[in-house]
């Protein structure tokens, strides 16, 4: 049926794109409450501890996009994501500042690396966000990557509203997000160009690329909806339930 549907201009197509951040995880009640200073230091520790399972699994599933990708002048400028991450000499990369973020909310370097609090659903939708990089085409994958177009927001209201909401936070644990601020917006500019390159010549492929979207706006949903379970004291009539599935046995 949309194969007779002309395809939408390039611009039509960008606001499109831009129109499915209507289901953005920073709409996500769990994240609502963070911005609201709703969230209790053991939730934030929570988030913290089950996010650092994303933070490393990006330059795995950006190393998987190079491995797919045969276009020398894309792997150029798509190698910063891994470096940005990893860092570079001695140049501190986003994983690092992340762990720095654990021991501002006041966890230790080894409850966050060690991934003893990564709940059973982080674990599932990360670990499907880099089998989709993966097994996908590079062009797929990187028009997976367009959450991003909506991330400075997220990041601008953490940097904005955590030290008011959450004075007991040391300033040094926003550094992740203030350099996030700046990468994100370069890292947009080549996803959305390819995206809109590589989808627009159908409608039909155009279609493909929002269906793309929506299954990674479904996988930043997922983890915050398995941190807020993870996080959040569930009593019925004063009985407490598991939040989580028992899994050392000693
Ligand atoms: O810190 C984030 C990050 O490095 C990335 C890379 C990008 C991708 O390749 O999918 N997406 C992403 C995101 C990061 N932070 C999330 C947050 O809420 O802190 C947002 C997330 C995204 O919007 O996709």
């Amino acid at each position: 049926m949309t194969e007779q549907l002309k395809p939408w201009t390039r611009a039509e197509f960008e606001e499109k794109l831009r129109e499915k951040g209507r289901g953005y995880h920073i709409y996500h009640p769990f994240h609502v409450m963070m911005y609201e200073g709703k969230l209790s230091k053991e939730q934030l520790q929570c988030w913290v501890a089950n996010r650092f399972y994303y933070q490393i699994a990006i330059p795995m599933k950006d190393a998987a996009i190079l491995s797919n990708c045969p276009d020398k002048e894309v792997r150029k400028e798509w190698i910063v994501r891994i470096t940005d991450h990893d860092g570079v000499g001695d140049q501190v990369g986003g994983i690092e500042a992340w762990i720095q973020l654990g021991e501002a909310v006041g966890l230790t370097r080894e409850q966050v690396t060690s991934l003893e609090m990564v709940s059973p659903g982080v674990r599932f939708s990360v670990d499907a966000y880099i089998n989709f990089a993966k097994q996908r085409s590079w062009q797929e994958s990187v028009c997976s990557s367009l959450t991003e177009l909506f991330a400075p927001h997220i990041h601008q209201q953490r940097i904005s509203s955590w030290p008011t909401m959450y004075p007991w936070i040391k300033e040094e644990g926003l550094s992740y997000f203030k350099k996030r601020l700046t990468e994100a917006r370069r890292d947009v500019e080549q996803g959305l160009s390819v995206t809109l390159d590589y989808f627009s010549e159908t409608r039909e492929k155009q279609l493909q690329a929002l269906d793309i979207l929506q299954f990674k706006l479904n996988v930043l949903w997922v983890i915050a909806d398995s941190i807020m379970l993870a996080s959040t004291d569930i009593k019925v009539e004063g009985r407490d339930y598991l939040r989580q599935p028992v899994i050392n046995f000693e």
